[in-house]
């Protein structure tokens, strides 16, 4: 991989976009060896949860590469958009956790993608913004569609018609990130630990009901969390977990 460094830690995979003289800036290149280090974790059962982070201490994701995208036919803009939603889908709907470790600008596509993952820490000194209609474009990577449903219609519009750019305060204040600390590598890390120490069958069916359940009305929604629930009591966690329970000891799940 020219663009991203893995890391590998016990179930953990840290996923590091590395281009900092470009400030992360998303170019087709990363995108596509994106695309393909997610097809390979999809099917991957030893990693269990996925850490995306950017490289150095400036920027998580300045956007999608400007440079790249200045003179592109209507054509390619299309592909471009097209490959950033394939990998932004497999973001949000991958049988993992993902933790975006916002350490940085997370401009744009930057923005974006943190919005596709499941859960935000940002480090003091990130910043989030859609500035594209500065640029003369509409975002292309989701941001119309995945920031409302976060942060809210009128808060998300606020941002996408002004282009400004807000700290991790900011961010934090209007529920765009779950919180704000001084290192948030180590805090994805830790939140990670812990995730992976509960009944891994659950996480999983947890992931896919929140994620799932968001596109459909609450009755089939509801209908559908119903059926996850019987399905736990056919694994040995279940099982474990409530004799831990009633014995007054920690469960061990695996
Ligand atoms: N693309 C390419 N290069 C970038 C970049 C970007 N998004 N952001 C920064 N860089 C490069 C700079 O050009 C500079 O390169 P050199 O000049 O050294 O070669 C280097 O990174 C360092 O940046 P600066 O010198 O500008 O650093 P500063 O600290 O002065 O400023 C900054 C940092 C983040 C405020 C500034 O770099 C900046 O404003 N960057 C652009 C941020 C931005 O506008 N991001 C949104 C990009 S638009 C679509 C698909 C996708 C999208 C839209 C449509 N379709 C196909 C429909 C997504 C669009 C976007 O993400």
């Amino acid at each position: 991989m020219k663009n991203l460094l893995l890391d590998i830690k016990g179930k953990i995979m840290v996923l590091t976009i590395n281009r900092p003289n470009a400030l992360n800036a998303l170019n087709r290149d990363t995108l596509k060896e994106l695309k393909e280090i997610l097809c390979e974790l999809e099917k991957n059962d030893q990693i269990d949860v996925i850490i995306i982070t950017g490289s150095g201490d400036k920027a998580f994701i300045a956007g999608a590469d400007i440079k790249e995208m200045e003179n592109m036919t209507s054509v390619e803009a299309k592909g471009f958009a097209l490959l950033g939603h394939e990998v932004l889908n497999r973001i949000e709907n991958i049988n993992k956790l993902v933790i975006a470790s916002v350490n940085g600008f997370a401009l744009g596509g930057g923005c974006e993608l943190a919005l596709a993952c499941d859960i935000r820490f940002a480090s003091e000194n990130a910043k989030f913004g859609q500035p594209e209609v500065g640029l003369g474009i509409t975002p292309g990577f989701g941001g119309t569609q995945r920031l409302p449903r976060i942060v809210g219609k009128g808060i998300a519009l606020e941002l996408l018609l002004s282009g400004k750019i807000i700290n991790a305060e900011e961010a934090f204040r209007i529920g765009l990130v779950n919180k704000v600390v001084p290192n948030a590598l180590a805090e994805a890390e830790e939140f990670a630990q812990s995730v992976i120490s509960k009944g891994r069958f659950a996480v999983k069916q947890i992931k896919q009901l929140v994620v799932d359940g968001m596109n459909m009305d609450l009755c089939r929604a509801l209908k559908y969390e119903a059926e996850a629930f019987a399905l736990c009591f056919s694994t040995s966690e279940q099982k474990e977990g409530m004799s831990a329970f009633t014995e007054k000891r920690k469960p061990k799940f695996s």
